[in-house]
């Protein structure tokens, strides 16, 4: 293995706000605001103020699944949250989510407007609110719960792990790369042996398990997330390859990955929704910049 570095970590860590590479701007090891910003507030029952990464859209694939389902109230307006810009740090953003971390949502059909962060305690939120995509069997809702927590626990190791190193880092550094690709693939094969037998993570079901999974382990083998399809080798996963083209042809799933997106071709990107229209009238290139 090649050497890397001669670094040797001080006695205490020290913040260095250059060195903090890709996502200098936005790294600090402080909580809480950094500037005051009210969040608007729609007309609909949910809101919804994310991006269309692959956390965001989790929540957009269960809303539009729902909305598809019948369910009318999960209608929602989506606002964008610009990371990149630091709207993660507005104060009434982080009202909402004191992680400051895209998705968080406001239900205001409550008494009281209920506000849920994280992405897996939205979908969980949904799913009981709306009864649906959610098994009431307890056992196949165990095993429903276990997946959705399985992916909560494990996709930290794809984005902050393997992606981080083999994307983003200023330096290829050969441990970390080797270390997380071990620990990408196991996880790979974890889910492949487990489509192998089973239609959807949770059985014949459709479940907010899939919806939770989908966005992150779809995306590395539909090669949309950090190129690195070839180097992990993703299409030798026949199951999930299966799977990720099944999922990736439904309706629903292929509006929300569009909600709140702004990047990646113009015809994809609604930055905002507010109404079911909005994917034919309102989509970046139609609209264009703002003035
Ligand atoms: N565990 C969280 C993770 C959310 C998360 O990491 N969001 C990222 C975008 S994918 C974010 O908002 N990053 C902004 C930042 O770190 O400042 C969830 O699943 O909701």
């Amino acid at each position: 293995m090649s050497e890397t570095s001669t670094y040797e970590p001080a006695k205490v860590w020290k913040w260095d706000k250059a060195n903090g590479g890709k996502f200098a701007n936005i790294n600090r090891p402080i909580a809480g605001s950094t500037h005051d910003k009210e969040l608007p507030v729609g007309k609909h029952p949910i809101q919804l103020h994310s991006l269309a990464t692959p956390n965001g859209v989790k929540v957009t694939i269960m809303l539009e699944e729902l909305l598809a389902a019948g369910h009318t109230g999960a209608e929602y307006d989506a606002y964008l949250v610009n990371i990149g810009e630091g709207d993660q740090f507005g104060s009434g953003f982080v009202d909402i989510n004191p992680n400051s971390k895209i998705p968080a949502l406001v239900d205001q059909s409550t008494d009281k407007p209920t506000r849920v962060f994280e992405s897996g305690s939205i979908l969980l939120y949904l799913a009981e609110k709306f009864g649906a995509f959610l098994p009431t069997d307890p056992a196949a809702r165990t095993e429903c719960l276990s997946w959705l927590f399985w992916q909560m626990g494990s996709a930290p190791y794809l984005g902050g792990g393997f992606g981080h190193f083999y994307a983003y880092a200023p330096v290829k550094i050969e441990y970390c790369i080797d270390r997380f690709s071990m620990e990408v693939k196991r996880q790979l094969d974890v889910l492949d042996q487990r489509l192998a037998t089973n239609k959807y993570m949770c059985g014949d079901e459709y479940t907010i398990a899939d919806m939770a999974i989908w966005p992150w382990y779809g995306a590395l083998v539909d090669n949309r997330v950090y190129e690195a399809g070839e180097f992990l080798d993703t299409q030798s996963y026949k199951n999930l390859v299966r799977w990720t083209k099944e999922i990736g042809e439904r309706k629903a799933v292929q509006r929300g990955r569009m909600v709140n997106r702004a990047f990646g071709p113009e015809e994809e990107q609604l930055r905002e929704r507010h109404d079911a229209s909005d994917f034919e009238t309102k989509t970046q290139d139609k609209i264009g910049e703002p003035a």
